[in-house]
């Protein structure tokens, strides 16, 4: 029905260390350590747009175990520079950098391997350094042992690969690292997906069927699952909706897919008005699911008319509740203006990167409608991302009255820039209600067929397209 121009959604250039074995290894080891065996090897993939990039590394012992690292490499272009790095303590002089192991990753076995990263920014050129070092020895991909001790005989091991093919399979336990949404490989990654509409109005479109139609057939990675709390929601029924919830995380894990859990909050705007709810249902279904590697965690959807220090007050007692249960858990804060993060009440992103929530592993969600929300607001998404994690836990292709037509040119230029910046995203919705944002067809619910084109709408056919295209996760 549409063909839609898609850009390659990832821009790799893996540079592998060569060369420099005339560095002599050995004369550069710290004495202490004059008799080991030292070898590495290194990649380092980018994605890398105007003026900014995201750097991911592979460090690969191949000598000796080692219980600390210093990784060094210099960029290339004098303009490169390291903006933020993760799992290392990272530092630039001129175009030297150098990353150190944290407590958790420093000790590496002989052909154990760790992921480290950054972002950074560059002017000129962004050519990926090619040479690196590890402890001083040169990473050229082999071994160089002192002539009095043998070759290590074990070869490295290599990773396992994934014992299956579905989102979850392949990145497990995600977190959060840098700016980034990480898989198990700490390897950044953008999950593209679903939302339900108010599980109170279409508990008939989320069934065996629709949600492996989701799977197979659109191969979502994501079902956000939208649990109004108002307009006869949660708070009308706390252990049924509670238990729709909890069944619909059941379903997508079946399927490999990730669970979004939405607390959806929307009039009244303060989250306040529901914070006890809130504790006692996160209470709940993070003590449930807390052996899940598929679920995420929402705390409120769109908190409007408030103050970014209220919502943050919010978070700030609601996230322990839910660390106490599942410490591991992604968690994902809403934003002032109806998760703009503060525009549409006149506010910006700097609001809570000057007073960010006081917890780790978290993200900060972002909303727009395509047909309502333009250049303005992707602008300060660009500029927040290299700042904040971002979600995008809903969006529309229509206005933001979740009606109207689809606005194609925007949502390209939306979703391209998603795709970009490697930041998640669910559309509203995954349902046949009569309204131009929802992807199914009125009355599909019902007759209970959800594949073939005749059951989509414009909206469904549009990101259907968008979301089945391969996702390209890393596996090591
Ligand atoms: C809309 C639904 C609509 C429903 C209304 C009120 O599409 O059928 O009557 O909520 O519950 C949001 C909200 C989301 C809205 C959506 C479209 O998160 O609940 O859904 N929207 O208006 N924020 C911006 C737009």
């Amino acid at each position: 029905m549409f063909s839609i121009p898609r850009p390659s959604r990832r821009h790799l250039l893996v540079g592998s260390a060569v060369g420099a074995l005339a560095l002599a290894a050995t004369a550069v080891l710290p004495t202490t350590n004059a008799m080991a065996a030292t070898g590495c090897a290194v990649t380092y993939t980018t994605n890398s747009w105007q003026g900014g990039f995201t750097a991911n590394l592979t460090i690969k012992n191949l000598g000796d175990p080692v219980s600390n690292w210093t990784l060094g490499f210099t960029f290339p272009d004098g303009g490169q520079r390291l903006v933020q790095g993760w799992s290392a303590t990272w530092q630039q002089s001129g175009s030297a950098v150098t990353g150190r192991s944290l407590d958790y990753n420093g000790t590496l076995g002989t052909g154990a391997s760790t992921t480290v990263g950054f972002n950074g920014s560059w002017t000129g050129s962004n050519p990926s350094p090619t040479s690196f070092t590890l402890n001083g020895t040169a990473c050229t991909g082999g071994t160089t042992t002192p002539p009095t001790t043998p070759a290590p005989t074990t070869p490295p091991p290599t990773t396992p690969p994934p014992t299956g093919t579905t989102p979850v399979a392949i990145n497990g336990q995600l977190r959060v690292c840098g700016v980034n949404l990480c898989n198990q490989y700490g390897r950044p990654i953008q999950l593209r997906g679903m939302s339900t509409h108010g599980l109170q109005w279409f508990a008939n479109c989320y069934t065996d069927t629709s949600l492996t139609a989701l799977a197979d057939d659109w191969r979502a990675d994501l079902l956000r699952i939208s649990m109004y709390v108002q307009e006869k929601g949660y708070e009308t029924n706390p252990s049924a909706f509670t238990a729709q919830v909890n069944t619909l995380v059941d379903k997508a894990e079946a399927r490999g897919m990730y669970a979004l859990i939405d607390f959806h909050t929307l009039t009244p705007g303060d989250p306040m008005y529901n914070l006890e709810r809130a504790k006692t249902f996160f209470a709940t279904v993070a003590a449930r699911n807390a052996a899940k590697k598929n679920v995420i965690y929402e705390i409120t959807n769109e908190p409007n008319g408030v103050s970014w220090s209220t919502i943050r007050s919010y978070a700030e007692q609601v996230i322990p509740v839910i660390r106490a249960a599942d410490p591991d858990a992604v968690v994902i804060v809403g934003t002032r203006g109806w998760s703009s993060l503060g525009v549409s009440e006149g506010g910006n992103s700097d609001e809570i990167v000057n007073n960010p929530v006081r917890a780790e592993n978290i993200m900060y969600t972002f909303h727009f409608y395509a047909a309502s929300h333009k250049d303005n607001y992707r602008n300060e998404v660009q500029r927040a991302a290299s700042r904040l994690p971002l979600f995008v836990t809903e969006f529309g292709t229509v206005t933001y009255t979740g009606d109207g037509a689809v606005d194609t040119a925007s949502s390209n230029a939306w979703l391209d820039l998603l795709d970009r910046l490697k930041i998640s995203y669910a559309n509203w919705t995954f349902s046949d209600a009569a309204e131009g944002s929802a992807a199914l067809r009125p009355g599909t619910c019902a007759a209970g067929t959800f594949t073939g084109p005749s059951v989509l709408t414009e909206s469904g056919a549009y990101m259907r397209d968008r979301i089945r295209t391969p996702d390209a996760f890393p596996t090591s």
